[in-house]
């Protein structure tokens, strides 16, 4: 019997407050209203920007239904949809593409008017939500919410993508690969035999890392405290790994000494302040180009020495690797189908969706690097 039009009960993952576990729930999803879509979830990944929900650094209305990494197939859509239908493989966009608004027209920038970075609204386009538990209204976040057997999102952020597409692993272009590999190739657009150096081993910067090495890169230096990650990341095309704890002095320094002066490129991927200065720091100060990827505390501010950037360095930042969306994310698919571009290493855990909370567990005891939920 069709769905469609009506609304769905289901399962899904729903955070009522800070600092506190996910609790299963059935909620109700409403259909899709004008230029939205609903979706069947079949798979998603865990990114830190959920677990910044959680711990509070990342501020947005709660209660919601997090996740922002998946994939899955169009059970429904509304009136005026026409890039997807019923069936087609999709992916949701955590940073939409819509194609109108002055920055997506502007060639080289992704970020659409319409982000939920800015406006952090947990709702539709329309300002409402789609999610209702227990008689109350629950808000989405990121426009995506795949922490849910089914979701809501407007048709500007979704894409179709290859129906041979692997859903359990293609879901890491949602987010996590493609914003790692992107700030390397995209953002920072690394040459051939430069220096580079990762700071943060988890799934989106060990992305950058193989972003790096398809690039070129000749010496891809990475940077964690937690040393368990270092042989993935060689593994991935790091030349060489660091752990700021061995060292009695600030790793900026002994970058500096490692490479006469500082790495071509330097890459945040943790999201502290401390560490973005030291990438900041530990790229040359004439010619270096450094990335902010993590995502910085709420409302925390870095004071700057105007002299690191007026002797010639860039320092900069992008969302999902710089990369439109909608545009990319297909393409990025079919890289992956062609063997272009590896995502399984990154995966090291599968679980089901409703062990949640044992998905994040791993992630803070830093045992995972990508652990995939399936529906
Ligand atoms: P993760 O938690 O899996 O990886 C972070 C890594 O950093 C871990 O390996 C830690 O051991 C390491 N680490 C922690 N503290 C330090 C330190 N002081 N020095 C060195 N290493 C340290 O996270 P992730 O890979 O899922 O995400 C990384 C960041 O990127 C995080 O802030 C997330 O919110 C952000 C992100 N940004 C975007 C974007 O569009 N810009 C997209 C997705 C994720
Ligand atoms: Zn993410």
């Amino acid at each position: 019997m069709s769905t469609a039009g009506k609304a769905i009960k289901c399962k899904a993952a729903v955070l009522w407050e800070t600092h506190k576990p996910f609790s299963i729930e059935e909620i109700e999803v409403a259909p899709p209203k004008a230029h939205e879509v609903r979706i069947k979830m079949v798979a998603t990944g865990v990114c830190r920007s959920d677990d910044h929900v959680i711990s509070g650094n990342f501020v947005t209305p709660l209660p919601a239904v997090l996740g922002h990494e998946g994939a899955g197939i169009v059970e429904s859509v509304g009136e005026g949809v026409t890039s997807v239908k019923p069936g087609d493989k999709v992916i949701p966009l955590v940073s939409p593409q819509c194609g109108k608004c002055k920055s997506s027209k502007q060639p080289e920038n992704n970020l659409s008017r319409k982000n939920q970075y800015g406006r952090r609204s947990g709702t539709m386009l329309d300002g409402t939500t789609r999610f209702t538990c227990r008689g109350k209204p629950i808000h989405n976040f990121l426009g995506t919410s795949t922490f849910s057997q089914y979701t809501v999102v407007d048709e500007i952020a979704v894409a179709k993508i290859d129906g041979a597409a692997p859903l359990e692993k293609v879901c890491l272009i949602g987010c996590g690969f493609s914003t790692g590999y992107g700030s390397a190739v995209k953002v920072a657009k690394v040459t051939p035999g430069s220096s580079c150096a990762v700071f943060g081993l988890g799934g989106v910067g060990l992305s950058v890392i193989i972003g790096c090495k398809t690039a070129g890169a000749a010496r891809i230096i990475a940077v964690d405290i937690n040393k368990d990650k270092f042989a993935k990341a060689k593994e991935l095309g790091a030349t060489e790994c660091i752990n700021p704890l061995d060292y009695n002095k600030p790793i900026e320094e002994v970058l500096q000494e490692m490479t006469d002066g500082g790495v071509d490129f330097s890459f945040e991927v943790i999201g502290r302040l401390d560490t973005m200065m030291s990438a900041l720091l530990s790229c040359h100060a004439a010619y270096g180009v450094s990335v902010i990827v993590g995502v910085p505390p709420n409302a925390q501010n870095l004071s700057v020495n105007p002299m690191l950037l007026l002797l010639g360095r860039t320092w900069k930042g992008a969302i999902f690797g710089g990369y439109k969306s909608k545009d990319a994310i297909p393409k990025l698919v079919a890289d992956f189908m062609a063997k272009k571009i590896p995502l399984e290493p990154l995966i090291t855990h599968v679980l089901p969706f409703e062990n949640i909370n044992e998905a994040f567990d791993l992630l803070h005891a830093g045992k995972s690097i990508r652990t995939v939920l399936m529906f």
